[in-house]
């Protein structure tokens, strides 16, 4: 939305020149590029130009004009991974790619969207500024039309920076943070840097486009309904959209009334979605008349609702329990970078182990796992960038983290709204009181007035963007109950057993169950443990289960479910962590690992892969 978007000046006086960069508008990036009859995508992922700038002094040198001493890097991939001396490297950074742009899209609006860059981003074209973008882990894009050369090659810079700060979300640097790492992030998984998603160029036609869909699904009996909300660009006044799918079509008008079009279709004997059938009907979003088709979008949707009881998770009203993980985009060279091969291997382990769900802890995840998880029926709890939050300290610091929240909360309702595997929203994953206390429990402990006004304010923007689905906040061991409370549905990491009585899995048993019986007691809400697990050094083994041994992992994961399975109100557990990953390093980290996964990194099984498998496939 044009009017959303601030100008941003930055002036540089030294050198005595000033730059406009657009700051990237979320509205922006509700609608995936897309290929077809009207629209142009060209993806730009490859080997691109690198160099580190740890002076911070290419901007008044000028590399946005071409950079010089440069070194190969791909793109998507974190660059801690790709060479031998830039692993803990976390200041700026410069990428520099060149495209010709088809002549065929002379003529319509030529767009830049970046994937992900971590942390933040500024964009020029041709040595022109475009735009700037703060936050991992989403996407943003501007409008670029003005700055291409036509025949010519295009010079695509881009400046990456990440450097970890208390300002930021996630939060780095911070004085006496509960993980004590090196690099200082203060969260357990390696602050990767640089371009983690495909780059892409894309066109939308001049006149008349469409800037966004939004698809909101129910049923009454055996029919269903899809609504939808287009809004579109540019002169327009009509369109229809058509749904497609088990073997019938739906065909409803568009009349656009200040751009802005809905429309309810009902779907006689609707096939609903979900993990056992996750059936798609596509919708074929077309505007214009009968004469001409301005623009097109196609996009695959389920039919299907999510809600609560004071016990159940209900998908389509049925009660349905969460078996899954934790995950992290992760992986060896890759780093953070988007590697495809990856994303189907863990569906297909996920699917082999029996898992219907998982968690993006701790940060959006890639689009093509929330397309994939549509595909393959797996329900996603999607969660923003909030690790290691805290309302306590600088209080301008506290502000902006907030105003960050706010921001990736848009950006990701924005992105992954029409997403059937999306059933939740998680607005953080373990925020941290100022008095946090591990064995404590979380009964009892009193939440700050800051603290319960800022989840207050994220939950209010998270319902009025999206009413459908679930809104939560996954909490720490020793946390306040009361933000647990706010939620639709209680979500909880607990690792007694491990971080408490340590080694005393019986004893770390009793406590578990007690405060499960609490909580549900004091809220009357389902309860969910999104994380539970053991370090294990895979090959070490035990006759009696110890701590690593791949004995104690599989008899920690059998004890917690079994809890869980004795108590009603426990919807789902989701294991820490489906792969062992990269962390920074640290005294309880060996060798920049944390061994939580049940699968090693490059996804062999550990025992406790096969028990998953037996216990939850019946196989
Ligand atoms: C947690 C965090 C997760 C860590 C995990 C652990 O509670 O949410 O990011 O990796 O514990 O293994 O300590």
């Amino acid at each position: 939305m044009k009017k959303m978007a601030i100008l941003f000046w930055v002036c540089c006086t030294t050198a005595g020149y000033a730059q406009e960069f657009t700051v990237a508008d979320p509205a922006m990036i509700g609608l995936f590029p897309q290929q077809n009859e009207i629209r142009n995508t060209l993806n730009l992922s490859g080997i691109w130009k690198f160099r580190k700038d740890s002076l911070e002094v290419g901007e008044q040198d000028k590399w946005q004009g071409g950079l010089q001493d440069f070194r190969p890097i791909a793109v998507p991939g974190s660059w801690n991974e790709q060479f031998t001396d830039s692993r803990d490297y976390l200041g700026l950074a410069w990428y520099e790619t060149e495209t010709f742009v088809p002549a065929a899209w002379r003529g319509q609006r030529i767009f830049l969207r970046v994937g992900s860059a971590n942390y933040a981003a500024k964009v020029w074209v041709n040595g022109q500024p475009v735009g700037r973008h703060e936050g991992g882990h989403l996407p943003f894009a501007f409008e670029i039309g003005s700055r291409v050369q036509w025949g010519a090659p295009n010079r695509i810079t881009i400046q990456v920076e990440n450097k970890l700060s208390p300002a930021r979300v996630p939060t780095g640097n911070v004085t006496g943070g509960f993980f004590s790492s090196y690099p200082k992030a203060n969260y357990d998984f390696f602050p990767y840097a640089g371009l983690h998603r495909d780059v892409w160029l894309y066109s939308l036609p001049a006149t008349a486009s469409i800037r966004d869909i939004t698809v909101k699904t129910g049923f009454n009996g055996a029919t269903g309904s899809i609504e939808l909300k287009v809004a579109a660009d540019g002169a327009v006044k009509g369109g229809k959209a058509v749904i497609s799918g088990n073997g019938r079509r739906f065909e409803s008008p568009l009349n656009f009334v200040n751009n802005t079009a809905t429309a309810t279709i009902a779907i006689p004997d609707v096939r609903l979605w979900s993990p056992e059938d996750p059936f798609l009907y596509q919708i074929d979003v077309t505007i214009g008349d009968a004469k001409a088709t301005l623009d097109h979008y196609a996009l695959e949707t389920g039919v299907r609702t999510v809600s609560v009881t004071d016990k159940e998770l209900l998908l389509n009203g049925k009660p349905i329990f969460l078996k899954g993980f934790g995950k992290h985009e992760d992986f060896p060279i890759f780093g953070r970078g988007v590697a495809n091969p990856v994303i189907v291997k863990d569906f297909s382990l996920m699917k082999w182990v029996g898992a219907n769900s998982f968690r993006t802890s701790h940060y959006p995840y890639d689009e093509t796992y929330m397309q994939m998880a549509d595909r393959e029926g797996f329900l996603i709890i999607d969660e923003i960038p909030a690790v290691g939050l805290y309302f306590h300290g600088d209080a301008s610091e506290l502000a902006q983290r907030q105003a960050m929240c706010r921001q990736y909360i848009n950006e990701l309702i924005n992105r992954d709204k029409n997403h059937p595997s999306v059933i939740m929203w998680n607005v953080a994953n373990e925020p941290m009181p100022a008095d946090l206390n591990i064995n404590g429990g979380s009964r009892g402990r009193e939440a700050s007035p800051e603290s319960m006004a800022a989840f207050r304010d994220l939950f209010a923007l998270v319902k009025e963007k999206d009413n459908t689905r679930l809104a939560t906040v996954v909490g720490v061991m020793g946390g306040p109950a009361e933000w647990l409370g706010l939620g639709d549905i209680i979500c909880i990491n607990r690792y007694y057993g491990w971080y408490t009585h340590t080694g005393d899995l019986a004893g770390g048993v009793k406590i578990l169950e007690m405060e499960l019986d609490g909580l549900h007691k004091q809220f009357n809400k389902p309860i969910i443990i999104t994380e539970f697990g053991a370090d294990t050094y895979p090959g070490m083994h035990a006759d009696e289960p110890e701590m690593y041994s791949e004995e104690f992992q599989t008899q920690f994961i059998k004890a917690y479910l079994d809890v869980a399975a004795a108590r009603d109100f426990v919807a789902g557990m989701h294991v820490w962590a489906f792969a062992d990953f990269k962390t920074g390093q640290g005294i309880i980290r060996f060798s920049g690992m944390n061994y939580k996964g049940v699968f090693t990194r490059d996804r062999r099984p550990k025992a406790a892969a096969h028990y998953l498998r037996s216990r939850w496939t019946g196989e």
